[in-house]
């Protein structure tokens, strides 16, 4: 399980606040917690605090402060691919795009951006009619993705093809076909993609004594399913326990009556 930490994102408060007083304090508070709760990789995402002209300027600052307390590499999360861009030319390690969809002038420039600066890419299964409901429909976007990224020459444990999920207290029947979209991804390529979700979607608005709840075990289901990594709260220790105890359970790694522990100091 490879864990993005989701914090630095301008939809909390305090992140939204830093980014427009440019106040570098809490995304390095962040950027070193997460890594000390098991994040792999930090998810930089701007959200609407920033408004789109002072994107790119605003990825460049982001980029710079969380890697002057932290070693990990970063996600790239937003739409803005001036932005991206300026954040790669900055990241000391190979980054990730997040995201792409299946239209084919957006793939064109985010898979020559991935090669030129030999980051990953997130490619969700949507197009710009927006997220099916139906897996075969996923698969079929998910597909497209493949085939192109391919012909770019990006390798498959480069890309991370994410199924959408969509909050369950408004969208119940979405989580069994991302579920089932999970599965069928790893069919689609010799080697398979990677897979991704940004998991605390599911409990978006959900009361809070269910949300922790709801996360760990829609983790537990994907993973089963076929989930490589999660845009997740890399600081609900249960969930990272959960995280951990999935890998254990399916295979992936050799059991230790200390494997948590050994989950962490990887
Ligand atoms: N796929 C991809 N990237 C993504 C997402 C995805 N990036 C953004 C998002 N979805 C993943 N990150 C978050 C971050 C926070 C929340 C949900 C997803 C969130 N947080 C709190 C909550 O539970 O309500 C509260 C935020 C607040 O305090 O205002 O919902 O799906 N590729």
């Amino acid at each position: 399980m490879i864990i993005f930490g989701e914090r630095i994102n301008g939809m909390y408060t305090d992140i939204g606040d830093a980014l427009r007083a440019k106040d570098p304090k809490p995304l390095q508070y962040w950027a070193t917690k997460q890594e000390e709760g098991g994040a792999h990789y930090l998810d930089l995402n701007s959200g609407p605090a920033i408004p789109k002209e002072e994107r790119a300027a605003a990825y460049e600052w982001m980029v710079n402060v969380v890697q002057e307390v932290c070693e990990l590499p970063l996600v790239l999360d937003s739409t803005n691919y001036d932005a991206i861009e300026a954040g790669l030319k900055l990241c000391k390690r190979p980054a990730i795009i997040n995201s792409v969809d299946a239209e084919p002038d957006k793939m064109d420039r985010v898979f020559t951006m991935a090669m030129q600066y030999n980051a990953g890419v997130v490619g969700l299964c949507m197009n710009k009619k927006g997220i099916p409901l139906d897996h075969d429909l996923r698969v079929a976007f998910a597909m497209e993705i493949v085939a192109t990224a391919d012909g770019y020459g990006l390798p498959m444990e480069d890309l991370y093809i994410d199924p959408l999920i969509l909050p369950v207290n408004v969208a119940q029947e979405h989580a069994l076909q991302v579920l089932e979209t999970l599965r069928l991804v790893k069919t689609l390529s010799n080697p398979a993609p990677r897979t991704v979700i940004g998991l605390t979607n599911v409990s978006q608005k959900s009361p809070n004594n269910i949300t922790n709840l709801l996360n760990r075990t829609f983790l537990a289901m994907a993973v089963s399913a076929g989930l490589d990594s999660a845009i997740m709260n890399a600081n609900d220790d249960d969930l990272v326990d959960v995280a951990a105890t999935t890998e254990i359970l399916l295979g992936h790694k050799i059991y230790a009556d200390s494997y948590l522990k050994v989950f962490r100091a990887r």
